[in-house]
């Protein structure tokens, strides 16, 4: 059996938490990832038959039954990922409708996955239906996009053509745009089924007043993802306060569609 330290999925869930920490997107314990795992990746590093504790979901997802998530712990902080794996992360197999987590390695303080498990878990089958590839959810609560849902319409449509207006990128990085949850009690299953049904129809979802979802097929494009759309709210929170002489419009907009092969949500665009 190799160590599973090596694992080149395990140097990811290690880095990614780690640099976005350095961004400063995850005071304290904020913020939590999962990534969905093989179990030919998995079993290259442990005995999927080893279940070392069995903990209850709260929620049912039928479609996840069998699947293998790598997941950050409750209460965990990212800055500590690097130092302390085995017990900042837990690697997990949903069994019985998706309302049992079979623990195979990780949370060795006794803890358990993010509090925001429903959230994530009801993303991923979302996701899944859309996308096969997909395989990451993240969370975190990047200082621009929080500043942005105090001061700017949440109206979806509004929300995504300011920030497909602030870089030239964001419309090619995110032509799906940017979904908007109103503010709702964060860690309970219904803002995961809320999360879950604004996932159908993009990879970016804001709750307003406190971060950003991201989904995407692997750690560092959903990681570039948040980034592209964090650094166009900061763009934002510069120049909002100022008159605006000049912007990407919607035929330049269109220029960008026809150029990188991309489709701005239907609606979108003038
Ligand atoms: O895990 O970010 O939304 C801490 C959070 C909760
Ligand atoms: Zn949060």
């Amino acid at each position: 059996m190799k160590d599973i330290l090596t694992a080149p999925w395990m140097v990811e869930m290690i880095r990614t938490p780690t640099n976005m920490y350095d961004h400063g997107w995850d005071e304290r314990n904020g913020g939590n990832i999962s990534l969905l795992l093989d179990e030919a990746d998995v079993a290259e590093y442990l005995d999927p038959a080893q279940v070392l504790r069995t903990i209850p979901t709260g929620f049912e997802a039928p479609a996840l039954e069998g699947k293998y998530f790598l997941v950050t712990g409750t209460g965990k902080y990212f800055k500590n990922v690097q130092y302390a794996p085995e017990v900042n992360l837990g690697l997990v197999r949903l069994t019985e409708r998706g309302t049992q987590a079979e623990l195979l390695w990780g949370y060795e303080d006794g803890g358990k996955f993010t509090s925001e498990f429903p959230a994530h878990m009801m993303s991923h089958v979302a996701r899944l239906r859309v996308d096969p590839a997909n395989r990451v959810v993240m969370h975190c609560h990047p200082a621009n996009l929080l500043a942005m849902t105090y001061v700017h319409d949440l109206d979806e449509r509004a929300f995504t053509r300011t920030l497909w207006q602030m870089c030239t990128e964001c419309i090619v990085v995110f032509p799906d745009g940017v979904n908007v949850l109103p503010w709702m009690l964060c860690g309970t299953n219904e803002i995961g089924e809320a999360t879950a049904e604004k996932m159908e129809t993009a990879r970016l979802v804001v709750w307003a007043q406190h971060g950003i979802y991201g989904a995407g097929k692997d750690l560092d494009e959903t990681f570039g993802l948040i980034e592209t759309a964090e650094k166009a709210a900061e763009i934002y929170m510069k120049i909002a306060h100022l008159p605006r002489v000049n912007t990407i419009t919607d035929a330049q907009m269109h220029l960008l569609e026809q150029r990188f092969g991309v489709r701005g949500r239907d609606g979108y665009l003038d």
